[in-house]
């Protein structure tokens, strides 16, 4: 299921170019296009999930942090440490109404977020 008017659906039709790094049946991770960090992967569903908070498949939720974690291990990230995050609603400061999983590394992250 896709919604036409969601943008990271429209980046998995291939109506939006995305910089694509890692693809498999449920899920797709491509490059933040404003990146925070020197790795900036967001990963996705392929199908439309609105946000964490609309997740009710365990399975899928598996699969994409399996990709996250992939994902780091490709970059190189993964021995120096890395960050995954999955902003969720206004408070949480979700841009984008798709489920997406950030993967951030490559420099020393700061910690608490704003
Ligand atoms: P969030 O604020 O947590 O919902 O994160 C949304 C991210 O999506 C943000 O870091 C920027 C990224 N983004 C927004 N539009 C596009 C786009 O068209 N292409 C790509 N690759 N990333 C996008």
């Amino acid at each position: 299921m896709s919604n036409a008017q969601c943008l990271f659906c429209r980046i998995v039709a291939g109506e939006i170019p995305a910089t694509k790094v890692a693809e498999n049946a449920d899920c797709l991770a491509f490059r933040d296009i404003g990146p925070q960090a020197p790795t900036h992967v967001l990963v996705i569903p392929k199908r439309h999930v609105g946000s964490l908070d609309a997740l009710s498949d365990g399975a899928l939720g598996a699969a994409l942090l399996a990709m996250a974690r992939d994902v780091a291990r490709a970059e190189g990230i993964a021995a120096d440490g890395y960050r995954v995050v999955t902003n969720t609603g206004a408070n949480g400061g979700q841009s984008v109404a798709h489920l997406h999983f950030h993967v951030l590394g490559g420099r020393k992250l700061t910690w608490p977020p704003g």
